[in-house]
């Protein structure tokens, strides 16, 4: 499929990345996988989906170069569900990890037979490393990341330490790396990740860079282009430095991959892994009504309208992802067949196999993605979406949402 073929699909307002992508799938060399994740960032908190406020310039750049998605979806509407379906490419409804752990270590922690796209990838010979906010198992645990298939890790382990910006320490494989007093831990992040990529790797490598930013405490090092900005609220200006600044790391990191010709084969994904949360420093949602966060969307964190599960996402790779926009329904779970399919492994067998790369055109029309409000809520709700229509199930009085007596909510596509 060339380019010219592509557009026309686009243009019919099929679907796209499937053969999108198909170029990168096609190529004799493995092309390296760059996965950044942010935390809590809403559908509408990025410049290039919307936000007035808010500057984001390398990621806007980002999106006008790459493949702006708009109708994608996180794998749960809290973190860690989320990143499980992320790592493993299991929708909730499957997957090991149901809900945040309440300060419970074994509901966060990856099981060995829990197969991560780590793991997978590294058997087509890629070097893995994690840097940042990991949330999926403790270290010396099952689930920690140098025994899901990482070879480098440096960042939190769980998601209770990762509210903490300037820690003493963090993990760093099996040991540990003190901070200097006062360090910002995502400079650290943002400088290994940089060191990482400007490296000579001589075999594909896979970099999954999770940034805690913007999720809180709002406690930047600095209010960046917002000191001036006097009459916002003073939460309001440190969350839109703290995005700045991730903002302007992503820049120097693509930067790199410009400047050394390494860009065209290397595939960045950005994406976020939940809705805004609400701000609670005046009472829910004033953080996501001062900056809009949620866009046109219903809902926040934790909820599963719109605005708690779909999430930005851009893919990057200039000379081989066309620069355009896609209304392609797709989620986290599509992430790990897509990688496989990249690394030239078979997914694992209980993946959800929705890979981005090609296949799943024909697959579209039936396409459903099941998510799950669990955990922080006495209600449960399930999403279902295809690519005509959509119901969502709210039911407050079971753990079951397809129980009889849930409410239905009928929302249109369009
Ligand atoms: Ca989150």
């Amino acid at each position: 499929m060339n380019l010219l073929g592509l557009s026309r699909i686009v243009k019919c307002g099929v679907l796209l990345l499937t053969v999108l992508l198909a170029g990168v799938c096609s190529g004799d060399e493995h092309v390296n996988l760059i996965y950044i994740l942010a935390d809590d960032l809403g559908y509408g908190d990025l410049g290039c989906y919307g936000q007035q406020k808010i500057q984001t310039p390398h990621l806007d750049r980002m999106a006008a170069e790459g493949l702006t998605f708009t109708r994608h979806y996180a794998g749960g509407p809290v973190c860690g569900p989320s990143r499980a379906c992320l790592m493993t490419g299991q929708s909730q409804s499957i997957g090991y990890i149901k809900g945040n752990p309440g300060g419970n270590w074994r509901r966060e922690n990856l099981r060995d037979e829990d197969i991560t796209i780590a793991e997978k990838i590294r058997e087509a010979g890629y070097q893995t490393a994690c840097f940042g906010k990991w949330g999926l198992g403790p270290q010396r645990k099952s689930g920690y990341p140098t025994r899901q298939g990482f070879d480098r890790f440096v960042g939190y382990d769980t998601h209770v330490a990762a509210h903490n910006y300037y820690p003493k320490t963090l993990c760093e494989d099996e040991g540990k790396m003190q901070l200097a007093p006062g360090q910002y831990s995502h400079d650290v992040f943002a400088n290994l990740a940089l060191e990482y990529v400007a490296r000579d790797h001589n075999q594909p490598y896979f970099l999954y860079l999770a940034y805690t930013i913007p999720h809180a405490p709002y406690n930047p090092p600095d209010l960046g282009p917002y000191a001036d900005k006097t009459s916002w609220p003073n939460h309001a200006r440190e969350y839109a430095a703290m995005i700045t600044r991730m903002d302007s790391d992503i820049g120097k990191l693509l930067d790199v991959l410009r400047t050394t010709g390494r860009a065209s084969n290397t595939l960045v994904i950005f994406s976020g892994d939940n809705g805004p949360q609400s701000n609670y420093e005046k009472g829910p949602n004033t953080m996501t009504k001062f900056f809009d966060s949620n866009g046109p969307l219903r809902g926040i964190k934790r909820d599963v309208f719109e605005g708690g599960v779909r999430v930005p996402m851009i893919a990057w790779q200039p000379g081989v992802v066309s620069p355009g926009r896609s209304d392609h329904v797709s989620g986290f779970q599509d992430i790990m067949p897509t990688y496989c399919e990249l690394a030239g492994v078979d997914p694992p067998a209980a993946s959800m196999v929705f890979p981005l790369c090609q296949h799943s055109m024909a697959r579209q029309n039936g396409r459903n993605l099941t998510i799950f409000s669990t955990g922080n809520s006495s209600t449960c709700s399930a999403t279902v979406r295809g690519l005509h229509g959509k119901a969502c199930w709210m039911s407050p009085t079971t753990s079951r949402p397809f129980a009889k007596g849930a409410q239905a909510h009928l929302h249109s596509m369009s």
